[in-house]
């Protein structure tokens, strides 16, 4: 065999038998490199005979550009495999959901604040919110609460430790002082609910320390006790999701309304649950009133140019109402198969329009 199809035996051979592109550059540089056997070859052409030259020139060409193009065919075919094996790590499956299904479930009294938001809102209320820790002036006097009225003592407030001369601060006892807080921002016509956690030192079978509560705000000049009972029955309506409610408005005492009244529906109750709208008994669910003048005073608010009508609600009762929860205790225990049973989808967002639950 002349050296000429030796070397291209071998040289083949090497480059067919090279694992990746690193190895496959050795081969190259061992045989067309410039110390490489084909280029020693093509060296000997200078020591040639002119006939010899003619001769053998041709065929060494020809060896170096068989053994260029095997190295260049096998750098394709190992690219290719490299490519094709970063793309199978990199890999995606695009058949996977989008996002893992969700283990938890919306407590029901967050359920039922994004109802009463959807309810008020389509009414044309917005949402505000204030901070838990108050001060006296908001939770309080604003409020024309008197000093030394029952419900500033220390067995109903929860009272910070006192700072210097300043009254001591409070875990808010209701989202009221939101409302004094959105008077004092911004002009009426106001149109507000206030959604959120309150604070009362009480815990019993149907208290908790910390609740929940939406108070709602209208502020507006001639509004009436109509406007007020108007609203809050259509908000019975659509909350409990029922054509006809029977209410009525019985007299009451806050010191922040006047006159100030609690709100009751007629009930029934069959067996275990208990539907809401008509029947034999009533149920107090809410308590309004008109704003005090002295809060809109307190405000900044001219009562004899501007009034307005505010309610309070329980949301914590009016979830067990709404969705036959029997007892209060279990909304605070964090149990998976009691959040499974009465929790809702987080992601249905309820509206009027859409439905609510
Ligand atoms: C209630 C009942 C009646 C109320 C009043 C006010 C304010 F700030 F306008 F004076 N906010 N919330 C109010 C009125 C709250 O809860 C049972």
């Amino acid at each position: 065999m002349s050296d000429i199809e030796k070397i291209e035996k071998e040289a083949l051979k090497a480059i067919s038998g090279v694992g990746d592109l690193a190895a496959l550059d050795e081969v190259r540089v061992a045989e067309l490199g410039k110390k490489g056997r084909v280029s020693g070859l093509m060296k000997t052409l200078g020591k040639m005979s002119n006939e010899e030259r003619q001769e053998m020139g041709p065929k060494l060409n020809a060896l170096k550009q068989r053994v260029a193009d095997a190295v260049e065919a096998r750098k394709a075919v190992l690219e290719d495999e490299a490519l094709e094996a970063r793309l199978a790590t990199e890999k995606v499956d695009l058949s996977l959901p989008a996002r893992p299904e969700p283990k938890g479930a919306l407590h029901p009294v967050m359920q039922v604040f994004e109802e009463i938001a959807a309810i008020f809102g389509d009414m044309g209320f917005s949402v505000a919110e204030g901070p838990d820790i108050e001060d006296d002036w908001h939770n309080f006097t604003a409020l024309n609460f008197p000093e030394g009225h029952p419900a500033r003592e220390t067995h109903d407030t929860f009272f910070f430790s006192p700072q210097g001369e300043e009254a001591a601060k409070v875990l808010r006892t209701h989202t009221s002082p939101v409302q004094i807080r959105t008077m004092m921002a911004g002009e009426p016509p106001i149109r507000i609910i206030a959604p959120g956690r309150v604070y009362r030192n009480d815990w019993d079978a149907t208290h908790t320390p910390m609740f929940h509560q939406v108070e709602g705000l209208v502020i507006e000049s001639g509004i009436h006790m109509g406007h007020l009972k108007g609203c809050l029955i259509d908000f019975v309506k659509a909350f409990f999701e029922v054509d006809a409610v029977e209410a009525r408005l019985r007299p009451h005492f806050f010191p922040f309304t006047e006159p100030s009244a609690e709100m009751d529906v007629k009930y029934t109750r069959d067996g275990d649950t208990i539907k809401i709208g008509d029947g034999e008994q009533w149920m107090e669910i809410l308590g309004c009133g008109m704003v005090h003048p002295n809060v809109l005073k307190n405000c900044g608010i001219d009562p004899e140019v501007y009034q307005g009508f505010a309610f309070g609600m329980g949301v914590d009762r009016l979830a067990m109402l709404k969705y036959g929860m029997p007892d209060l205790r279990p909304y605070f225990e964090a149990d998976p198969a009691w959040t499974r049973h009465y929790g809702f989808k987080p992601w249905l967002t309820p509206s009027v329009s859409g439905g609510l639950s």
